[in-house]
């Protein structure tokens, strides 16, 4: 059985552990999180081991895989990050899955992503590594979504669409079908959205327009 550390131990990392401990594809040796002051501290259970800097040593532990344990919610350089930070260290990225989301043979998944509660992935749709979808969001057949991609619960990517690597497609969002969502673009929550998104811009409302923000 694979043994896997969890980088990040905040919220989105709670629904990790849930789907890790219920569906056990590995044995959980820790999870590492930045903030010092939640080392020897646990999430229902799992130990928060320490830092970052543990990664390397971990192999000598039997470690083999990973799973990023933050969501990022909006700006997903920080995945990104720590997904790359796994890699180094010499870990495979471990794919997760609910077991009540559905997810179509003919669709693919890239490395290390993420398939919340009820999330629906339907044929021909290519995912790349590091991609949440979350709980109760919808991909539809043949839309391609990139690296580190973050679709939020409830989201709505339709039929077709491309979503560039670390893009944010917010909760209860509707992309219509056929579009490009830009990479590193940002689509708030219940946007919905009716034109191509160009790359990092921030779109929000019904129909979805760009706003102006500092990132
Ligand atoms: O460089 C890091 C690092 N930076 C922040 N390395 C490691 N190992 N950990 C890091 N962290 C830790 O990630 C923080 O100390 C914190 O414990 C955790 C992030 O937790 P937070 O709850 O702030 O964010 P999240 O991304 O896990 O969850 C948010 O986004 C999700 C999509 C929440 O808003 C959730 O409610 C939401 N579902």
């Amino acid at each position: 059985m694979r043994r896997c550390v969890i980088i990040g131990g905040g919220g989105h990392c709670r629904v990790v552990v849930d789907i890790l401990l219920s569906e056990r594809p590995a044995e959980i040796a820790g999870i590492l999180d930045s903030d010092k002051s939640r080392w020897g501290g646990d999430v229902y259970g799992v130990p928060i081991i320490g830092g970052d800097d543990r990664l390397r040593g971990l192999t000598a532990q039997g470690v083999d895989s990973f799973v990023v344990g933050v969501g990022g919610a909006g700006d997903n350089r920080l995945r990104q990050r720590l997904f790359e930070l796994g890699l180094l260290a010499g870990l495979i990225p471990l794919t997760i899955r609910h077991p009540t989301a559905v997810v179509s043979r003919y669709a693919s998944l890239g490395a290390g992503v993420h398939i919340f509660p009820g999330a629906v992935v339907n044929a021909g749709a290519q995912l790349g590594d590091d991609v949440i979808v979350n709980s109760g969001a919808i991909v539809e057949h043949d839309c391609r979504i990139g690296n580190h991609v973050h679709i939020a619960p409830g989201a709505i990517v339709l039929a077709g669409v491309e979503v560039g690597g670390l893009a944010h497609i917010g909760a209860g969002a509707v992309v219509r079908q056929g579009l490009r969502v830009g990479a590193g673009a940002v689509v708030g929550a219940g946007a919905v959205v009716i034109h191509d998104v160009p790359d990092t811009m921030v779109v929000v409302g019904v129909p979805a327009a760009p706003i102006q923000v500092s990132r």
